[in-house]
């Protein structure tokens, strides 16, 4: 079995200056490039996730949701920030239902319509190092998730930030994830990833 990196939601709508700014969102940027280094190195795929909504969603505030409109289809602020090398990681949409206010990675699809989870299981991977934005909404529902699904997940504590509508939010979907079973680490402190 294998280990693949899962980079969520990146977006320039997330970073200061975009639509739903999380706050230090652009500091992962760097750091995300040098897990995408490690992984490439070793081989392991590369995965980024992005929020890709239509203009009308149940999701926006304008229509029952708790959102400003961010990361719509094609415009600028759904695009990944520039400085990001994800290389040739596969893309994962999700968000895309009007009719439905989700978080998690695994609603979203590939760009051939393969679901993540049968995705990673096709690829053989049992264990996702994740990062990316944020914290407290996108990162909490993706890493519950895999856990739910049997994957093993690891945080990458130095490659997140949360928007923290309430001050302790991000901390709180830490402390949460670990109980539900998260490993954490950082750049410096990372098991080396298995080659297959
Ligand atoms: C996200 C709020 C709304 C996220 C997406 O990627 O964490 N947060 N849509
Ligand atoms: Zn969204």
């Amino acid at each position: 079995m294998a280990e693949a990196l899962l980079v969520v939601d990146p977006q320039l709508d997330f970073m200061p200056g975009g639509a739903l700014p999380v706050p230090e969102g652009d500091k992962i940027v760097p750091v995300v490039n040098r897990y995408v280094e490690r992984f490439r190195e070793a081989g392991r795929p590369v995965f980024a996730s992005r929020d890709w909504h239509p203009e009308v969603t149940k999701h926006f505030q304008q229509y029952g949701g708790l959102w400003p409109p961010h990361c719509i289809q094609g415009t600028r602020g759904a695009e990944f920030h520039p400085e990001l090398d994800l290389g040739d990681a596969v893309v994962v949409s999700k968000g895309m239902d009007p009719e439905r206010d989700s978080y998690s990675a695994f609603d979203g699809f590939e760009p051939d319509g393969t679901p993540l989870e049968e995705g990673l299981r096709r690829r053989g991977i049992d264990r996702l190092y994740v990062g990316g934005l944020a914290t407290d909404y996108c990162v909490r529902w993706t890493v519950l998730e895999a856990l739910k699904r049997g994957l093993k997940v690891t945080v990458l504590l130095d490659a997140i930030r949360g928007v923290n509508l309430k001050p302790h939010d991000a901390e709180e979907a830490i402390e949460e994830m670990v109980r539900a079973g998260a490993d954490v680490a950082t750049l410096e402190r990372l098991p080396a990833p298995a080659t297959a």
